[in-house]
């Protein structure tokens, strides 16, 4: 059964994700439109003749999608036979066991944006933490970031967390607050003529959010 607005933004405050049953892709879009603009619709699944991590079967780290993203959300359309678990680690909870003159550094802190992820009226880099959202990933921290002590203590807290392990079944929904939730996944085996496939959609809200306190 949908969630309703109400339910869904509920699970979303609470916990920064939601995970639940759609059935059809119809039923999914419907929920996503719930959230806000859908602006990018993309097929995770493997290609062997792709060589993009998001292509490959390949395990991904607990990373944010594009900074001028506010929700993501995945259909599941075929889970894999082997893997593909969904990672989530909530950095609202990390944030807290940081000391503050870390948070400040990491406040100072410019991640590059690639252009897959942004239009090109849209700033290159983004504030690794701002007061509306955490925008990180491995592969775009240049070293001399890596080596800051403030990124070397956000990298452990996070490594620290309880992360979240989720199994996609078909027919299922995950939404996830891109602004608060670090999202990653285990490597995944295609086989037996089943292939992983989610279909995600990159939403835009205009609902009121805040994400650092202080
Ligand atoms: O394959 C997955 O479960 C998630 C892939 C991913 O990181 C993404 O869609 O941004």
């Amino acid at each position: 059964m949908i969630k309703t607005e109400t339910e869904l933004f509920a699970e979303l405050t609470a916990g920064g994700y939601s995970v639940g049953t759609v059935g059809n892709y119809e039923h999914f879009c419907a929920l996503a439109d719930i959230l806000g603009r859908t602006t990018t619709i993309s097929e995770i699944c493997r290609d062997k003749r792709r060589k993009h991590m998001l292509k490959s079967n390949r395990a991904m780290t607990p990373h944010t999608d594009s900074p001028y993203v506010d929700f993501i959300a995945w259909y599941c359309a075929r889970p894999s036979s082997q893997g593909g678990e969904s990672l989530l680690v909530d950095v609202s909870a990390v944030i807290n066991t940081l000391r503050r003159d870390h948070v400040i550094a990491l406040q100072a802190t410019a991640i590059r944006v690639p252009d897959v992820a942004k239009s090109s009226s849209q700033p290159a880099t983004h504030a690794l933490l701002s007061t509306d959202r955490v925008y990180y990933a491995d592969w775009l921290v240049p070293a001399h970031v890596a080596a800051m002590p403030a990124l070397r203590a956000f990298r452990q807290a996070v490594r620290n967390t309880a992360w979240i392990r989720l199994s996609l079944r078909a027919g299922q929904a995950l939404i996830i607050d891109n602004r608060r939730i670090l999202h990653g996944r285990t490597s995944f085996q295609d086989s037996g003529g089943q292939s992983r496939l989610l279909i995600r959609h990159w939403i835009v809200s205009d609902r009121p959010h805040r994400f650092l306190h202080n």
